[in-house]
C-alpha cells in the first residue's frame, strides 16, 4: 500500500476507460497538487487507465459490476474497497456506472465527478454527439459534487469550448478533454485546500459562488 504523504489529501480515483483525466491528476500531483492517489479502481478489466496508474506506481483494483447480483451489492463492495484506503475525497474520472443513493450518502460532500457538458445541459451519456445533433454552438465540461440526481449535483467549475461546423463527436471530445484536464485538477486543488463548501445546493469557493471563477484559469 502507498504510504500517505504528510499534508497531502488521500484520494481514490474511479475509472472505466482511457484515463486521460486520471493522467492529468497524476501529472498535477507530480508538480504541486497536494493530494496522494491511494488507489485507482476500475469496473472495466482492460481500462487503459489501469496501466497509467501502474506506471505511476499507484495501487490498482478491478471490481467488475457483472460479478454482482445487483447495483446495491456492487456499490457495497465498491464502498468497502474504497474505504480500505481512507480517502478524504473520491474522484469519478470517466467512471461509467451510476451509483446508488446509499453509496452517494456514504461519501456525501467528498465525491466529485467530471461530466462532458456544460451542466445542466446534456446530462447522461453521448454528450458530444448530442451537442452536435442539437446544433449547440457551445459545449464543454463541468466538475460537480455527486448527488442522487445523476449529473445534477452542485457545480464546482465549468469550461466552455466552441462547437465547430465540421466537428465530429471525436474532434469535439478532444477539444473538451483539453479543458477537462485543466479544470479537474483545479477543482481537486480547491477541495484539498479546504476552500469549497456547499451552501443551499450551491458551491462556494472562499465563501463566494464558485461558478464566477470558471471563466478564468
Ligand atoms: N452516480 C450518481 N448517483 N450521481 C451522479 O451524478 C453520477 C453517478 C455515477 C456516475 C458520471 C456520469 C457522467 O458524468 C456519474 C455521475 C454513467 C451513466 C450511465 O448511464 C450516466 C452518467 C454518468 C455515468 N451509466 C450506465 C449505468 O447503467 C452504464 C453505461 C455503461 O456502462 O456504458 O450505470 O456522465
Ligand atoms: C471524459 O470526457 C469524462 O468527462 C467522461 O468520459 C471521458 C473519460 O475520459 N465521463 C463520462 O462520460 C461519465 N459518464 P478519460 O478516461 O480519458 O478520462
Amino acid at each position: 500500500m502507498n504510504l500517505k504523504q504528510r499534508g497531502k489529501l488521500p484520494i481514490v480515483v474511479l475509472i472505466s476507460g482511457g484515463g486521460t483525466n486520471l493522467q492529468s491528476i497524476i501529472d498535477s500531483t507530480a508538480r504541486d497538487l497536494p493530494v496522494c492517489i491511494q488507489a485507482v479502481i476500475s469496473n472495466v478489466e482492460d481500462a487503459f487507465g489501469l496501466q497509467r496508474a501502474a506506471k505511476a506506481g499507484i495501487t490498482t483494483a478491478i471490481l467488475k459490476h457483472h460479478a454482482y447480483p445487483d447495483r446495491s451489492a456492487y456499490d457495497a463492495a465498491l464502498c468497502q474497497e474504497i474505504d480500505r484506503h481512507e480517502p478524504g475525497l473520491v474522484v469519478l474520472a470517466g467512471f461509467m456506472r451510476i451509483l446508488s443513493p446509499a453509496f452517494v450518502a456514504h461519501y456525501a460532500g467528498r465525491l466529485i465527478n467530471i461530466h462532458p457538458s456544460i451542466l445542466p445541459a446534456l446530462p447522461g451519456l453521448h454528450t458530444h454527439q448530442r451537442a452536435i445533433d442539437t446544433g449547440l454552438n457551445e459545449h464543454g465540461a463541468s466538475v460537480h459534487f455527486v448527488s442522487d440526481e445523476v449529473d445534477g449535483g452542485p457545480i464546482i467549475i465549468q469550461a466552455q469550448v466552441p462547437v465547430l461546423t465540421d466537428d465530429s463527436a471525436e474532434s469535439l471530445a478532444a477539444r473538451v478533454l483539453q479543458q477537462e484536464h485543466r479544470i479537474f485538477p483545479q477543482a481537486i486543488r480547491w477541495f484539498a485546500e479546504d476552500r469549497l463548501e456547499i451552501s443551499d445546493g450551491q458551491v462556494l469557493l472562499d465563501g463566494q459562488p464558485a461558478l464566477n471563477h470558471s471563466a478564468g484559469s
